[in-house]
């Protein structure tokens, strides 16, 4: 039998993109894979890699985030926070592909002229799909640029017709320890779920505020939130709830899960700000996903000009 070890196309991850190690592995295959062992690690790789095929989309470029130094996809699918597969960041790349982005359905209801249901599909061919190069700050102060592409969620709201008792938009992440393994560990799992988020409806309604279907010109990566992510740029980066099956219209501020498990460190603004530390830590400062140096954080990220107005009231020392 042919013992592959280390096949010379094997080579250190972020010496390669994924697509490229992708065709190789096809190549490999036609030389006959019943005849070949292959390293655990190796397969792990080819796992990973299979789940990040992904399907181009079409969409037109904007002018958000030019001159900004986008990180790679490789970096941004690699890299992530998504604890319904694990707590460490190098796992969601391994362990998503259980997820199912299709067929999918978003629940629109609460307080709404008439609760309906509308899938992925609907929304693909309803809305013109723009590409928004944004910062993205994660409360544990890792940053990195990124080209989603989506529409603006003021797009759904206008469709859902709110009534004036809505003030705020509560999201879910579904709920199926099947798709979800640390859902199955129940009340032993990583946080409580489902995971909610949410916004004002002020927020809700900036136009920075996006629903993203994909990122670096495709359908988005199941470790990052296929089929269907909220992005809100100018917050930390655990309001941009991944995966949604729902959107209400609500008439009460809505618990979000980070602030549910622990209020004295994450509210429900989150909004990025250098000034205001969280206990543990500094957030004057943060560290851009491949480089070696920090660099500052800005107010709101960068986008103080779009969205300071809507906090103009408010003390944001109290409102973290
Ligand atoms: N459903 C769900 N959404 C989530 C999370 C999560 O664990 N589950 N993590 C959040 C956090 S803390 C961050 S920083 C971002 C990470 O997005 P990324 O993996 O695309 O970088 O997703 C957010 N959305
Ligand atoms: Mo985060």
């Amino acid at each position: 039998m042919n013992i592959l070890k280390k096949p010379s196309w094997y080579i250190s991850e972020n010496e390669v993109t994924d697509e490229s190690l992708f065709d190789k592995r096809r190549d490999f295959l036609k030389l006959g894979a019943a005849t070949v062992v292959l390293t655990s690690s190796v397969m792990e790789k080819l796992s990973a890699i299979e789940m990040t095929k992904r399907d181009p989309l079409r969409f037109t470029k904007t002018s958000f985030g030019k001159g900004l130094e986008q990180n790679s996809f490789h970096q941004a699918s690699t890299y992530n926070n998504f604890y319904e597969f694990s707590l460490k960041k190098s796992e969601p790349a391994k362990l998503a592909h259980t997820l199912k982005p299709s067929p999918w359905d978003i629940e629109i209801k609460g307080e709404i002229e008439k609760p309906f249901t509308i899938s992925m599909e609907e929304i693909l061919s309803s809305y013109p799909l723009e590409e928004r190069v944004y910062r993205f700050r994660c409360v544990e102060a890792w940053a990195m640029v990124v080209p989603w592409i989506g529409f603006p969620l003021s797009h759904i709201i206008k469709l859902a017709k709110p009534n004036s008792k809505a003030k705020y938009v509560k999201f879910t992440t579904l709920f199926d320890p099947k798709q979800f393994p640390d859902q199955a560990k129940g009340m032993f799992g990583n946080i409580p779920y489902p995971y909610v988020e949410g916004l004002r409806m002020d927020e809700a309604m900036n136009d920075l505020t996006i629903l993203s279907v994909g990122m670096y010109g495709k359908t988005l990566a199941k470790q990052s939130g296929a089929p269907l992510r909220l992005i809100v740029p100018w917050k930390y980066g655990f309001k941009s709830i991944k995966s949604i099956v729902s959107i209400e219209f609500v008439e009460n501020q809505p618990i979000n899960t980070w602030n549910d498990i622990n209020p004295k460190e994450y509210g429900f603004y989150a909004n990025v700000n250098p000034n205001v530390d969280h206990p543990r830590w500094s957030q004057a400062r943060e560290r851009k996903l491949g480089s070696f140096f920090k660099q500052r954080t800005l107010m709101f990220n960068g986008y103080e000009k779009e969205v300071a107005g809507m906090y103009k009231d408010m003390d944001l020392r109290k409102f973290i």
